[in-house]
């Protein structure tokens, strides 16, 4: 029997899809706008989980140009078949190709391989199942000709096992468990007992998501649902559960592995989002991981609670290790540390680790945290709503204009129309000031703004404490930090704010091309 917490993933992890190979599990989630993209985690024991690489590592692998926040790299699937790992997904909205596209690996810490696009099919969530020397590819559209608003049709197609391309007829499987139900999406399908298994999600990614079963004896259908659905759910539970918008399961070890036996019990992985006083937090929707069980033909999801605990007792785990607390980096290495993320490509033309060894240069361009465009961001997923994130940085002056226009500093980011920035600027001089932004739905507040000491370059800690929405912002420039200002972050909550994501924290520079800040150290202490 072993102890651990939810989220086994902490930060914005949703969608999360499992397999395992062998005694080791690997798990992919969704990264939306973000690169590199599809982050693939893996763990010997389930509660423990190490990031190794991502499905998407390369600017050629796909085109993230102009995806809006929310937009881009939707729910994927991995599963590993013949000695390769694959990995399905979407691609939505942007200017580049869209639609599912397929990546395998050997190593699933890559290199993954460019990608295979299935795009003769719609919808979003695709996913793989191997059956023998028989491939099938199943996803979720708008259900044509719909009954109700939003009504979705989870499909299938045959693939050819080595070239993927369609065979026969796509089948439509299941349009959700109940009269009315939004959004019957995420489906995965399984083996259990010469029966097929069909899992999917409904009621829409937010309050009334739930997780529910169907069976069939072939695996094109006819499929029957669970009497007992939604097997899964929170939707009753009101807002001020500490665990909310409960689906988009997987499974691991409850269901025949190839050619194995069937189980009585395993694991299901599931995306779920934390509350901060009846409100949705910043960090976006997380993955969690619940015992599952097999009672004859009910499949139980946390039997005996049938809820997403955050703290689980269960059998066949070790207790969780002490997850670090603090996060430092100084940018001596020659590449960064996997969990750094740029938006919409590598952004490898905008920031420098050897311009100036010993930091992070990040080259101020015209783009704007409030637009789609290329930015110079470098930022990591939010773990915690109690962390302290400071950063030290020095920004170039441009003595021949009377005004220097970069800016640069700290991004607290939910989109483009709802994020906090904690910047510096200069003047040609060299005068330096500190300034906190809101972006509420496009509206811009300036919620405070302090002169820096005279200093040239100029050069600064910026500090921003979370504790739950508020923030406290404060400067340190020579001797003690001083307060910039304070901030109720609740409107940025994806209650209010919307969207699939949750919040990154990193630093972010914008200007007129010509200037620049060096980035000396970056660090995230979570003080949960
Ligand atoms: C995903 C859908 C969903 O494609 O949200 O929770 C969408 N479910 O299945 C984006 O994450």
């Amino acid at each position: 029997m072993g102890r651990y917490r939810n989220p086994v993933l902490p930060g914005c992890h949703p969608d999360p899809s499992v397999c395992s190979v062998g005694d080791e599990y690997f798990l992919v989630t969704s990264t939306f706008e973000y690169f590199p993209g599809l982050p693939i985690h893996r763990s010997s024991n389930l509660v423990d989980w190490e990031l190794i690489g991502h499905a998407v590592h390369r600017d050629e692998q796909v085109d993230l140009s102009g995806v809006p926040a929310s937009g881009g790299l939707f729910a994927p699937t991995i599963r590993y078949h013949n000695g390769l790992f694959h990995v399905v997904c979407t691609l939505v909205h942007g200017t580049g190709r869209q639609g599912h596209f397929l990546v395998t690996a050997r190593d699933a810490a890559g290199p993954w391989s460019q990608p295979l696009w299935l795009d003769d099919v719609g919808g979003i969530d695709p996913s793989l199942t191997f059956d023998g020397d028989r491939v099938w590819l199943c996803g979720t559209r708008l259900a044509v000709e719909g009954e109700w608003a939003e009504q979705t049709e989870v499909w299938l197609s045959e693939r050819d096992p080595v070239s993927f391309q369609a065979i026969g007829q796509t089948h439509v499987l299941w349009r959700g468990a109940l009269a009315g139900a939004r959004w019957a999406e995420g489906p995965h399908l399984f083996r259990h007992d010469g029966r097929w298994l069909l899992l999917a999600a409904e009621g829409g990614t937010e309050r009334d998501h739930a997780v529910t079963v169907a069976f069939a004896d072939e695996i094109t259908g006819p499929y029957t649902g669970d009497p007992g659905n939604p097997r899964l759910t929170h939707r009753d539970l009101g807002a001020r559960a500490p665990i909310i918008n409960v689906g988009h399961a997987d499974l691991v070890d409850a269901v025949d592995s190839a050619g194995g036996a069937a189980a009585d019990t395993g694991w299901a992985t599931l995306l779920a989002t934390h509350t901060v006083d009846g409100v949705a937090s910043l960090l976006g929707r997380q993955t969690h991981l619940v015992p599952v069980g097999w009672e004859s033909e009910r499949l139980l999801f946390a039997p005996g609670v049938a809820r997403v605990l955050q703290s689980i007792d269960a059998p066949g785990v070790p207790d969780q290790a002490q997850r670090p607390t603090r996060f430092l980096d100084h940018f001596d290495a020659p590449t960064l540390e996997l969990g750094w993320n740029t938006l919409r490509s590598s952004g490898a033309e905008r920031m420098s680790l050897t311009a100036r060894p010993g930091h992070l240069r990040l080259l101020a361009g015209t783009g704007s945290a409030t637009e789609t465009g290329p930015l110079a961001f470098l930022g990591r997923r939010l773990p915690s709503m109690h962390v302290t994130v400071a950063t030290r940085l020095e920004l170039s002056v441009n003595t021949a204009t009377p005004a220097s226009r970069t800016q640069a500093g700290l991004l607290l980011r939910l989109s483009e129309s709802d994020h906090l920035s904690f910047v510096m600027h200069a003047d040609a001089t060299g005068h330096a000031t500190a300034e906190v932004r809101l972006v509420v739905a496009g509206t811009v507040s300036t919620l405070g703004a302090v002169s820096l000491p005279h200093r040239f370059p100029p050069a600064a800690e910026l500090v921003l404490t979370l504790d739950g929405f508020g923030a406290e912002l404060s400067v340190r420039a020579d001797g003690e930090p001083v307060l910039v200002a304070t901030a109720d972050l609740t409107p940025l909550s994806p209650d209010f704010a919307g969207g699939f994501v949750g919040a990154w924290i990193g630093m972010f520079a914008v200007g007129d091309g010509t200037g620049h800040v060096d980035v000396d150290s970056f660090e995230l202490s979570v003080n949960d």
